[in-house]
C-alpha cells in the first residue's frame, strides 16, 4: 500500500506507542536483566528464559529461542551482555521475518472477508477499522452483521458504520446468521461493493457446532461469490496469552485461516506472543490492532514492527 513519508512517519509513532507497554515490560526488561551483569553466564540464560516464558512466547520457541543462543555462545559469537542484546534483537527479527502478508482480494469484485474468533477479541472493532480503510482507500465496502447472537452486536456494527461512512446489512437478532451474509452479499453485487466485511458472533474453538456455523457462512459466501470467502482472518486478543495457540490451531483446522489478526496489542506488555505465533504456524499474521479508534489498525510489518518494538520512545 502507498503512503507517503509524513503518514508513514504517523503511522510508524503510532505503532511505537502501540507497543509502549511490551517495549518497557518486555524489552527493557531484557536488557535490564542482560546489562545488569558483566558476563555471560548460566544464571543469565536461565534468568531470560524465564522472562521469555512469563512474556507469553510460549515453551517451544522459548526453548527455541534459547538453544540458538546457547549455541552462539559456544561458537563464541556472544562473549558479552552487549553482545548477547544485540544477538537477541537479531533473533527475534529472524523470527519474525517472512511471518507477515498483506490481505489478497480479487481486483474483480466482490472480495469477501470473514472475520473469526472468540468473544471480545476485537472482531467487530477490526471490521470497522478494516472497512474504514478500504473505503479511504478507495474501495466501496459493505458490512454484513453476521453476529446476530446478542441483540447489542448489530447495533454496535452499525454505530461504526455510520461513523466511518459504511453500509451495514442487519437482520433481526437470532436470525440465521448465513441469511445476512446472503443479503449483504446481494446487496454488495448490486450496489458494486468492492468488499463485503463480515462480522461473526464470537464463539470458543471447542464448540464443534459453533464452527459448524462459520462453515456454513463460508459455503454461502462461495454459492453467490465462487472462491469466497477470500479471506478468513482469526482475530486474537493480544492479552490472553498462551491461549492464543490453541485458538489458531482449532480455528484453522475447522475454516482454513488465510490470516491473523493481533488485537489489543497496545493493552499489553506482552507484546511477545506475535514470536510465538510466527514460529508456531505457517499463517501469516495481517493486521494488528494498536488501538480503541478507528485508524488503529496497521498492516504487520516484521521489519517495522521490531524497529517500533526495540527503539526507546
Ligand atoms: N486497546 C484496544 N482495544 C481494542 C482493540 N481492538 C478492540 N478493542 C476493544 O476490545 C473490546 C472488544 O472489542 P469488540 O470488537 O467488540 O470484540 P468482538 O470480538 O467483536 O466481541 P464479541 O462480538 O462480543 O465476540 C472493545 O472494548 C474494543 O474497543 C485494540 O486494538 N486496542
Ligand atoms: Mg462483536
Amino acid at each position: 500500500m502507498a503512503r507517503d513519508a509524513r503518514s508513514s512517519g504517523g503511522l510508524f509513532d503510532r505503532l511505537k506507542m502501540g507497543l509502549s507497554k511490551t517495549h518497557e515490560g518486555f524489552v527493557n526488561r531484557v536488557e535490564r536483566l542482560v546489562l545488569r551483569r558483566n558476563k555471560v553466564d548460566e544464571d543469565l540464560l536461565e534468568s531470560l528464559e524465564e522472562l521469555y516464558i512469563q512474556s507469553d512466547i510460549g515453551p517451544r520457541t522459548t526453548m527455541e529461542l534459547m538453544d540458538g543462543l546457547r549455541e552462539a555462545i559456544s561458537r563464541k559469537e556472544v562473549g558479552s551482555p552487549e553482545k548477547v542484546l544485540a544477538f537477541l534483537r537479531r533473533q527475534a527479527a529472524e523470527t519474525l521475518a517472512g511471518s507477515g502478508g498483506s490481505l489478497s482480494l480479487p481486483a474483480d469484485g466482490p472480495a469477501v472477508i470473514l472475520a473469526v474468533g472468540i468473544n471480545g477479541s476485537g472482531k467487530t472493532t477490526t471490521v470497522a477499522k478494516l472497512g474504514n480503510r478500504l473505503q479511504r482507500e478507495g474501495r466501496k465496502v459493505i458490512l454484513a452483521a453476521a453476529d446476530t447472537f446478542r441483540a447489542a452486536a448489530s447495533e454496535q456494527l452499525e454505530i461504526w458504520g455510520q461513523r466511518a461512512g459504511l453500509d451495514v446489512i442487519a437482520q433481526k437478532p437470532g436470525s440465521d446468521p448465513s441469511a445476512v451474509v446472503y443479503d449483504t452479499i446481494q446487496a454488495a453485487q448490486a450496489r458494486r461493493c468492492d468488499v463485503v466485511l463480515i462480522d461473526t458472533a464470537g464463539r470458543l474453538h471447542t464448540k464443534v457446532n459453533l464452527m459448524e456455523e462459520l462453515k456454513k457462512i463460508g459455503r454461502t459466501a462461495a454459492k453467490l461469490v465462487p472462491g469466497a470467502p477470500h479471506e478468513t482472518l482469526l482475530v486474537l486478543d493480544a492479552t490472553t496469552g498462551q491461549n492464543a495457540l490453541a485458538q489458531v490451531r482449532l480455528f484453522h483446522e475447522a475454516l482454513g485461516l488465510t490470516g491473523l489478526v493481533l488485537a489489543k496489542l497496545d493493552g499489553t506488555a506482552k507484546g511477545g506472543v506475535i514470536i510465538g505465533l510466527a514460529r508456531e504456524f505457517d499463517i501469516p499474521v495481517k493486521l494488528i490492532g494498536v488501538g480503541e479508534k478507528i485508524d488503529d489498525l496497521q498492516d504487520f510489518e516484521p521489519e517495522n514492527f521490531i524497529k517500533a518494538l526495540f527503539e526507546d520512545l
